[in-house]
């Protein structure tokens, strides 16, 4: 067994058994109650989910197995000489559940570069697509392309014990992690290079390598994609796509089916696709106007004008978050050290002074505050991704060390599938006395 799997078999053998000493216990401990407002507010706040890797506070935003932003950044190993966090020892954290040392990294990095070969008929199911297929459509299919290889599948159908589940799925994760720079790139180079692709370099770290195969050898892209991979890992379990990972993952289904579904999810505007609607609508902004940087003026009203559409916009609020998102706080510290003068990071600050005071005065919305994708764009674009359609695959590349790390403690920990109860309108309208009222509501026959 490699030191890391053994490390979390170790770790998590004995986690496990407080986990099932707590379920057999303790299960009568209420943790949350659920109102009305709970289920037609999209079921936030209700503590129902166990999730290891991270956790966000509403003011102070992610902690990571504890660590904040700022802690990574000083504590994870870099590169030598390096600036920036590796994201590998980020993921040894939320998997293993300790700070790794630089040789933790380096036998992760091996592991990802022995396992990053991508099977043929992948790339051919890619290439049967229109090159202008968003590139988030082709991410999830090429990941459903590889689920056949999943080891957690084999072994399922050669009959595994419930108590190994964790050993393939922990294989499947690393094999599937370490694809994935491969398919992004490849992804990237066919819709926007005319399939002009490069070489991987297995030299190179896990995030600089997926630069370098994009076509991006500058250092500081370098350093970029090192720091976009790192915060973008994990926001605690109950977002859109940390959940439905979780989710379809209690159906038994592979870390490959589990992962796609997920991000799936994360293809969605209110979510990980904000980052891309970010830059559109800065864009049209510019365009609108006539002028590269808009004053301040300008933009208040372009916010106007968006809301009294009945749009969002895009890269501001948050459906746990109540501050500034550490995440943009972070990149905007990475631009004004390297980018300091980019127009589109001033204007992306001047959005930063105007939006929180128009959102703050609609009673309704909770957070006028930034969240991670008000800036990420603006840091891809001045490197030359000016691509903003393919942004949310290097989101959801990301993603991936949180939610799959996750899936394998939730098979360790042996969590059942997921079914919560629904009922019918009718059952509310009778549950809350709104019945007597409303005459049009009849009884459903079952
Ligand atoms: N612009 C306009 N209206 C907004 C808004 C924004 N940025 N943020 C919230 N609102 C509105 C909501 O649409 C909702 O309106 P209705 O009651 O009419 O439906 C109301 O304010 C209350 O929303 P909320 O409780 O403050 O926030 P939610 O938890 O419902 O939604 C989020 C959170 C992120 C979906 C929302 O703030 C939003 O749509 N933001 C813009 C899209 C975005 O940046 N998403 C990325 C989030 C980070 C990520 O997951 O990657």
């Amino acid at each position: 067994m490699s030191t890391i799997k053994q490390k979390f078999y170790d770790n998590a053998s004995k986690k496990s058994a407080v986990i099932q000493k707590l379920k057999k216990e303790h299960a009568d401990v209420v943790v949350s109650e659920v109102t009305v407002g709970h289920v037609l507010t999209g079921m936030k706040g209700i503590i129902s989910l166990m999730t290891s890797t991270s956790k966000l506070d509403p003011e102070e935003g992610i902690r990571f197995r504890g660590y904040s932003i700022p802690d990574l950044q000083e504590l994870l190993p870099r590169i030598p000489g390096g600036t920036e966090p590796l994201p590998e020892g980020l993921f040894y954290l939320m998997l293993v559940g300790e700070l790794p040392t630089d040789a933790d990294v380096k036998e992760i990095q091996d592991e990802w570069t022995k396992r990053s070969d991508i099977p043929e008929h992948v790339f051919a199911a890619l290439d049967a697509l229109p090159k202008d297929t968003h590139p988030m459509n082709q991410f999830a299919l090429g990941i459903v392309a590889m689920a056949d290889g999943s080891k957690f599948a084999k072994a399922y159908e050669e009959g595994i014990s419930k108590k190994d589940y964790w050993d393939p799925t922990y294989e499947g994760v690393m094999d599937l992690i370490a694809k994935l720079p491969k398919l992004a790139a490849y992804i990237y180079r066919r819709s926007y290079f005319d399939g002009d692709h490069i070489e991987s370099d297995p030299s190179l770290d896990w995030a600089g390598n997926l630069a370098h195969m994009m076509g991006f050898d500058d250092d500081e892209v370098k350093k970029l994609f090192r720091l976009y991979m790192t915060i973008h890992t994990d926001h605690e379990g109950g977002n859109v796509s940390a959940h439905t990972t979780h989710l379809v993952g209690s159906a038994l289904s592979s870390p490959y089916q589990a992962y796609a579904a997920g991000m799936l999810g994360l293809a969605g505007p209110l979510h990980g696709l904000a980052n891309q609607e970010v830059i559109k609508w800065i864009l049209a902004m510019r365009e609108e106007l006539g002028v590269e940087n808009p004053t301040k003026e300008q933009i208040s009203d372009f916010v106007k004008k968006t809301l009294s559409e009945g749009r969002v916009v895009p890269g501001y609020g948050h459906a746990v978050l109540r501050k500034t998102d550490p995440r943009y706080t972070a990149q905007r510290e990475f631009a004004l050290k390297y980018m300091a003068d980019d127009s589109l990071f001033q204007t992306v600050s001047n959005i930063y002074e105007v939006v929180p005071p128009i959102l703050s005065s609609i009673a309704k919305i909770k957070n006028p505050w930034p969240n991670v994708d008000a800036h990420s764009g603006a840091l891809l674009l001045h490197y030359g991704i000016t691509q903003y359609e393919f942004y949310t695959v290097l989101f959801s590349v990301s993603r991936a060390l949180g939610v799959l790390a996750q899936l394998v403690w939730d098979r360790a920990y042996g969590l059942p599938i997921e079914r919560p109860k629904s009922q019918n309108e009718f059952w509310f309208l009778e549950k809350t006395g709104l019945k007597s009222d409303v005459k049009f509501y009849t009884k459903p026959k079952n």
